[in-house]
This record gives C-alpha cells, structure tokens and sequence, in this order.
C-alpha cells in the first residue's frame, strides 16, 4: 500500500508528466489514504505545475505540453477540491471579487487562489482571465464586494493594476483591494494603493 509520500509524488509526477490517469488514481489514493485534500492539492498537484513552469522558462517543454499539464492537474483537483475542509462556520464570510487583469490569460494561479477563498467560506465572483478595467468597477458595483483581487503575470500587463485600483477606490473609497501574480510585490503594491498582496494561495486564503 502506498504511503503519503509516494502518493504525493505520484500526483506531482502526473502533473509534470501530463498523465491525467496517474493524477486521477493518485487523487482517489489521496483521499482513500485519509490525506488532507489541501496537502494533496498544495504538495502534488501545485508542486508539480510549479515544475512544469520552471521546465518551460528552461525551454524543455513548450506551450501544448504546458496546456497539458494543467489539464491534469484539473483533473486533480476536480477530485480533490469538495474534499476540502471548509474554514468557519459555514456562513459567508463576504464577497470577493477576482479577476485577471486585461491583456493577460494566465489563469491558473487566479484559480488555485479562488480556490482557497472558496474554501475560506467567501463567496467568490470569478471574472477570468483578460478581464477590461470597467467589469472589475462594474462588478464590484452590482454585488458591493468587500474584497477585490486582481492578478497578473506579465510585466507587460501588470501596468494595468495601479488604474484599476485607483478607479475603484475612486467609485469605493471602503473597498480593499488585494493583488498577486508573479511578477509583483509588496512594495509595487503599496506604491499602487492596493490593500494587500500575498506572494501564493496559502498566504491569499489567510488574509
Ligand atoms: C502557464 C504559462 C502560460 C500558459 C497559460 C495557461 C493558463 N491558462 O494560465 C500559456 C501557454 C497560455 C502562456 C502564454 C503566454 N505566456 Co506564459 N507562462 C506560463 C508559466 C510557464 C507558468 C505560469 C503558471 O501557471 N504558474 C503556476 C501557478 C500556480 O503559479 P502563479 O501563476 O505564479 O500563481 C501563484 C502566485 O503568483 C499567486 N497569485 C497569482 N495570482 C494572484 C492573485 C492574487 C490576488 C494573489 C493574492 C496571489 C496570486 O498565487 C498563485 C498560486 O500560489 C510562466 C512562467 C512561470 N514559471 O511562472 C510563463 C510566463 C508568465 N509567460 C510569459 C509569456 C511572455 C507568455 C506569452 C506572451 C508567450 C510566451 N512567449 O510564452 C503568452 C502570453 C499570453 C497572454 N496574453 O497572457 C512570461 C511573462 C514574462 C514577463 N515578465 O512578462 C513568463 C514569466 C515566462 C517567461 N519567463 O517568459 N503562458
């Protein structure tokens, strides 16, 4: 019988290896083994695209493999996410509106972030990926969310943070604004007047 660490690995290793069978029967493993679906999700199925996407910027796999692995990982945590324990008491703990921001669809960190907000009990407003300025305003106009958060992972799109924050605490002095993605920071989020940031999901789920 295997144990947790091997099935941990197995999931990472379904994922780098775009295996959408090996993920699946290590995610069934997971959960028949009692482990915790957020550890299978953060330590297999998130170690193994954070792989996959040092892989590509080494150039030793391309786009479709890339397409792939994600895919696989979905596959993941499609059986792996009602697994989830939900933090609280079960009532929602406020609206959270969240979003890619224009010119950019990288979405895949947008999602695991989601996830963990779902999973802290706030009821999430995902606008996807390549999100225009006026639907963040719009949205957080028609369902007055305390928290909005932006993504980007490009420095060719993260440019369009700062308007977007400015235009909704203009619209929303009370709203907070939290941003995240690789390319930025801390510092570029206090400099852009957003409220928070957090460099992953774990630390986004905590806020
Ligand atoms: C996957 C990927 C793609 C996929 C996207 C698929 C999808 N549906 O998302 C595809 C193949 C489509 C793609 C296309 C392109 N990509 Co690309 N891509 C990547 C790659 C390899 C991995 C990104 C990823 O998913 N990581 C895994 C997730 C889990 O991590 P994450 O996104 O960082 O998210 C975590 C945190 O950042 C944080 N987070 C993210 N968002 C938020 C939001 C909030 C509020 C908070 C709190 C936290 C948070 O939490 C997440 C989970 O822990 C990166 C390289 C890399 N290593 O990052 C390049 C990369 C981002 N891509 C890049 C580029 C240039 C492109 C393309 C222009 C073409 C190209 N030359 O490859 C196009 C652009 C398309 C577009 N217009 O957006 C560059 C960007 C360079 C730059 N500095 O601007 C990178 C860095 C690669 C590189 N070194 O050149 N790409």
């Amino acid at each position: 019988m295997s144990n947790e660490k091997e099935i941990l690995q197995k999931l990472r290793d379904g994922v780098v290896e775009y295996d959408n069978d090996m993920v699946i029967e290590a995610s069934n493993e997971a959960l028949a083994q009692g482990i915790d679906a957020e550890k299978a999700i953060f330590d297999g199925l998130v170690a193994g695209i954070e792989e996959i996407g040092r892989l590509y910027e080494l150039e030793e796999i391309f786009v479709p493999e890339m397409l792939l692995a994600a895919d696989a990982m979905y596959a993941g945590l499609n059986i792996l996410k009602p697994h989830m324990e939900k933090k609280g008491d079960g009532g929602t703990k406020g609206h959270v509106i969240m979003g890619v921001v224009q010119g950019d669809v990288h979405d895949i960190g947008k999602n695991i972030v989601k996830m963990m907000f779902d999973v802290a009990g706030f009821e999430v407003h995902d606008l996807g990926r390549d999100v225009p300025l006026e639907d963040f305003i719009e949205e957080q106009l028609n369902t007055n969310s305390d928290l909005v958060c932006l993504s980007a992972m490009m420095t060719t799109t993260m440019v369009g943070m700062p308007e977007i924050i400015r235009k909704l605490k203009e619209k929303n002095p009370k709203v907070k604004i939290m941003i995240g993605g690789a390319p930025v920071n801390e510092n570029l989020a206090s400099q852009w007047g957003a409220d928070g940031y957090a460099k992953d999901a774990n630390n986004a789920g905590c806020y």
